[in-house]
């Protein structure tokens, strides 16, 4: 499996994007790092970071567009038609600045579009004006495009919160080139099941992304990775390798107070245990388990998974 770090985990103590590649290049296990758009260009240009990236011997996995400032009001649903166009735009050239990084795919987390209120927002005009930003955005560019949903956070309620609405939509655009990011602590925000969306998306290859983290399900605690639903993280990983995803799974965890360095190399270590658990164990013994659709055949394979985990 390969890996990829979240930069501003490093510049968090030192603001300089050159420093923090410089520590990321140093992890063993870690090869990828996602940049923000326009947020990681502001003191180098797209030139300065490929080389940078080249210099440390990583890789860019994906562009992840950040709207800020005048889209508070919201990003693709702005009742101001410019601001809206404006959100396309930024949205457009993150694929030029990916293509050019050598990139997978653009990454959008719509943070502001949604509502507080009920009678806020007309929920299909709304909805109208989400689908002609992602068919523009996916017409523009063959840059593989991802939606990664979030319930509430910035708003109250996120417009594209869950894993059905993203699905709806993604149906409605029906582009080639547009997927999901799935990220955990989202998931488990929103009640979902992660290994569910993992494995029905990850089956038709519209996986674009996992985000790995973890949390008590309130909020987006970004934690380290297995720390608090392991078995939920290992089944996730589970339908990872039996679907062959081969893209960088990205640690999007939060060190608050913790060391970045050591926080991401807890998150690389977690990671190889479960690659090495299942592996050991082996993909056709844990299907001939889950094939029997029994609470007790889960149970003691969860018990053997721990046996083969040595
Ligand atoms: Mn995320």
């Amino acid at each position: 499996m390969k890996y990829a770090t979240r930069i501003n985990s490093f510049l968090r103590v030192d603001s300089d994007l050159k420093h923090a590649l410089e520590a990321i290049g140093k992890i063993d296990g870690v090869d990828f790092v996602d940049l923000n758009y326009p947020e990681h260009f502001s003191d180098y240009s797209v030139k300065e970071v490929k080389d940078m990236l080249s210099a440390n011997s990583l890789r860019c996995n994906a562009i992840n567009l950040r709207f800020r400032g005048k889209y508070l009001h919201g990003e693709f649903g702005n009742i101001d038609r410019r601001i809206a166009e404006d959100a396309i735009t930024l949205s457009k050239e993150g694929t030029d600045v990916c293509r050019q990084l050598g990139g997978s795919q653009v990454i959008i987390w719509l943070g502001f579009d949604g509502f507080d209120y009920s009678f806020q927002i007309d929920y299909n005009e709304y909805w109208d004006r989400i689908i002609h930003a992602f068919k523009s955005i996916c017409a523009y560019s063959k840059m593989p495009v991802s939606i990664e949903y979030k319930p509430y956070e910035e708003r109250v309620h996120a417009f594209i919160d869950s894993f059905g609405t993203t699905m709806t939509i993604l149906n409605e655009v029906n582009a080639d080139n547009l997927g999901v990011t799935l990220d955990f602590c989202h998931m488990l925000m929103k009640k979902e099941n992660p290994a569910l969306a993992t494995a029905y998306l990850a089956k038709r290859g519209k996986l674009f992304n996992l985000h790995l983290n973890d949390g008590e399900g309130s909020t987006d605690d970004g934690l380290m990775v297995g720390t608090v639903n392991l078995w939920k993280t290992i089944e996730v990983m589970y339908y990872l390798k039996k679907y062959g995803f081969d893209g960088a799974v990205y640690f999007d965890t939060f060190p608050k107070r913790e060391k970045a360095v050591e926080e991401c190399e807890a998150n690389v270590r977690m990671c190889r245990l479960i690659e090495k658990m299942i592996d050991n164990y082996g993909l056709d013994n844990i299907a001939s388990a889950i094939e029997k659709q029994d609470g007790t055949a889960a149970a003691n394979l969860m018990i053997d998974l721990i046996a083969a985990a040595n």
